[in-house]
Order: structure tokens, then sequence, then C-alpha cells
């Protein structure tokens, strides 16, 4: 298997076969009937473009009350246990860490981006964090650990895995653009991320 290594981004291109990645939509599907995507609206009541859920002990959400992690979906139910077929993944690729408590799950149409920014509302910084691509190329953006300075863009294609530990962990990042019809695994178009997560 080819791994990239682009400013401490370990990048798997491909990892995920087409079974693969099918098993884990049908898998997604269910928990979306239980936890359904969202409009996220930012602290200053900005909506954002990209569609969100969560499966496992926290997901993570922000409305006015602002950035967070909760233990409950916004309708006031559980989350949904992470997909066995999505921890297996995180077992093959950062046996070390800890067990994931979050599976953030991001949806992103044709015209959807996601602005750069920092993942730190983590208790633990020290744990990896694994990003599965999945349906449209998205334009991933690698950044520093402070804001501005040059970045790095990549492409991200379906069946595609980053993870992010050491420096990259901290590293600003954003998906600048989605390209329509560059993937034939979700019927209706669009993109998937998920990113698994060390909450506490
Ligand atoms: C680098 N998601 O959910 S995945 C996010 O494609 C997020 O939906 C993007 O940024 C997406 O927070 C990018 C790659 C990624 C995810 C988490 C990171 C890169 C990261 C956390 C820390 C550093
Ligand atoms: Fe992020």
């Amino acid at each position: 298997m080819t791994v990239l290594s682009i400013r401490g981004f370990e990048i798997h291109p491909g990892y995920l076969d087409a079974g693969e990645q099918a098993a884990i939509v049908a898998d997604l599907r269910k928990c979306l009937a239980q936890a359904p995507l969202v409009q996220p609206v930012t602290p200053r009541g900005k909506p954002m473009s990209v569609r969100m859920s969560a499966a496992g002990d926290f997901g993570w959400v922000t409305d006015r009350k602002g950035y967070r992690y909760e233990t409950e979906h916004p309708s006031g139910l559980a989350w949904p246990p992470i997909p066995t077929s999505v921890t297996q993944v995180w077992r093959a690729l950062v046996p070390e860490a800890r067990a994931p408590e979050c599976c953030l799950i991001n949806w992103y149409d044709d015209t959807a981006k996601m602005g750069m920014h920092q993942d730190s509302d983590e208790a633990d910084m020290a744990q990896p964090v694994l990003s599965i691509s999945l349906g449209d190329e998205a334009l991933f953006r690698m950044g520093n650990t402070t804001r501005g300075g040059k970045t790095e863009s990549l492409w991200l294609g379906s069946g595609d895995v980053v993870v992010m530990a050491g420096d990259a962990r901290r590293a600003f990042h954003g998906i600048d653009r989605v390209r329509a019809g560059s993937s034939t695994l979700l019927p209706k178009g669009g993109r998937i991320n998920l990113t698994l997560r060390v909450v506490t």
C-alpha cells in the first residue's frame, strides 16, 4: 500500500476498495436514519454549507451556543454506535491509539466547502484524528499550526484515508471545493467525510 507523507499528514490513497466503501455507506445509512444530518450554524449564526451528524459516545455540534461535543443528537436521541466497518480502519492504521469516541459525519453537496480551521475541542491532542473520504473528490488544503503561511492542496478521492498525528494534528486545514460527478459511489452524488476522534 502506498503512503504519502505531506507536512506530517499521512495519506493512504485508495485504502478502501469499492466493496469496503459500499459496506461503510450502507452502515452510514442506518446511522443517519437514527441521527439525521443537520445544517450546523456557527456561534455567530452563519449556516455552514456542510451537513453534519455523528456516531459514537459524542458528536461534535455547533449552534448559537458554541462549538462543542454533545452526548446526544439535537433531537435528544443518543448517537448511534460507530459501525465496526469504520472502527476497523482506525484499529488497522492507528493501533496504539485509544478507541475512537466520535465519528463525525460530514456531507458535502457540490457547492459545499469548509474554511480553514483547527480541530481543538478534544481534550487529548496527543491522540490522532483519522479521516475517510467517500464519494466525490474534494480539494483538501493543508496549512500550518498557526493561521496563514504557505499551504499545500491535494485532491482526496473515494476510499482515501488520512491520518493526522503529531504536528499535523494541530494544523489548519479545510476543503476548498468538491468535484461534482467524480464518483459513482453515492447514487445522488456528493461527498461524505468521516473523521474519527478521541474526545475525552
Ligand atoms: C487535520 N473535515 O471535520 S478531513 C473536520 O473533509 C474536517 O470534511 C474535513 O476538517 C472534511 O474537522 C477534512 C481531514 C482532517 C480532519 C480532521 C483534522 C484533517 C485534520 C484534525 C486535525 C488536523
Ligand atoms: Fe477539521
